[in-house]
């Protein structure tokens, strides 16, 4: 057997397909920034719905704040009815007292496979660091490359035009900061208040929606914006959060 790798070929393949990707997505219907468990739940509900979803992650890895468990031990709790929502992407879950324990790789992975699956793109390495905003309405989000933010270059962002745009960036809601300093808006930023489990995972639903024409806000960020609870190391409100966003999209886009 002799294996063939020239080059030129293999670069000329990777920017093709690339610039094929970018192209496609340039107008979108959402744009979902974080890719963690609220932003991958969303993705995957909108994109079952048939619309052009794609999500902007910071890091190289998806999954947000999932990954370690809690404080390290690999594990996350999810309460009833988001175990349903894990179930339908194939995680496996333990029953232990009154909730689900989930393995806090699998859920990660298991969620992201079933977003691709639906037809989301997920971009990693690329950050949202602006709005396009006309007359009062978001209307697209600015993006760079994580590369270029970490290593601090002055380099100009390209843009991304999209109905929709989702602020499930979690604990910071750095979406919602961006628009409301930048635009000098009333809407205010609150911040998270410390732990209460049951009450924060609650919150969340209520917490969950449109806040600024066109800009949805779901996950810990809705939390985050309103000054609802954190809950630690409890996930199922990520998710239903997730849900619930994207049911709200899908009302709004039908419009
Ligand atoms: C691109 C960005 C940008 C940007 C941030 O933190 P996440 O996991 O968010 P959620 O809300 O889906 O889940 C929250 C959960 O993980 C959590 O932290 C819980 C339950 N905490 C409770 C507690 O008490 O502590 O994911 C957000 C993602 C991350 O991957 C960021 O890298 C990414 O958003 N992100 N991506 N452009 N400007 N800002």
């Amino acid at each position: 057997m002799k294996l063939s790798a020239d080059e030129v070929k293999i670069t000329r393949s990777i920017l093709r397909a690339s610039f094929e990707m970018w192209e496609n997505i340039l107008d979108i219907d959402v744009a979902i920034v974080g890719a963690g468990p609220s932003g991958l739940t969303c993705a995957r509900y909108l994109a079952n719905a048939g619309l052009k979803v794609v999500v902007f992650e910071r890091h190289l890895a998806f999954g947000g704040g999932t990954w370690g468990g809690g404080m390290g031990f690999p594990y996350i709790v999810v309460e009833e009815p988001a175990n349903k929502i894990l179930e339908e992407c194939g995680v496996k879950l333990k029953k232990m007292d009154d909730y689900y324990v989930a393995d806090s790789v699998e859920v990660p992975a298991k969620l992201a496979v079933s977003a691709i699956d639906a037809g989301a793109k997920i971009l990693t390495g690329i950050v949202v660091e602006d709005l396009i905003v006309r007359e009062d309405k978001v209307a697209g989000v600015v993006i760079n490359s994580y590369a270029i933010e970490k290593a601090g270059l002055h380099i100009d962002p390209l843009a991304i035009k999209s109905k929709i745009v989702v602020d499930a960036t979690g604990h910071d809601a750095t979406v919602t900061n961006i628009l409301v300093k930048k635009n000098k808006l009333d809407l205010k930023v609150y911040g998270e208040r410390s732990m209460w489990a049951e009450k924060g995972e609650n919150q969340l639903l209520e917490n969950t929606g449109e806040i600024y024409p066109n800009l949805f806000v779901c996950g810990m960020a809705a939390n985050a914006v309103k000054n609802g609870y954190r809950m630690g190391a409890i996930f199922g409100g990520m998710y239903i959060s997730g849900k619930i966003c994207a049911e709200k999209i899908i009302e709004k886009l039908k419009e």
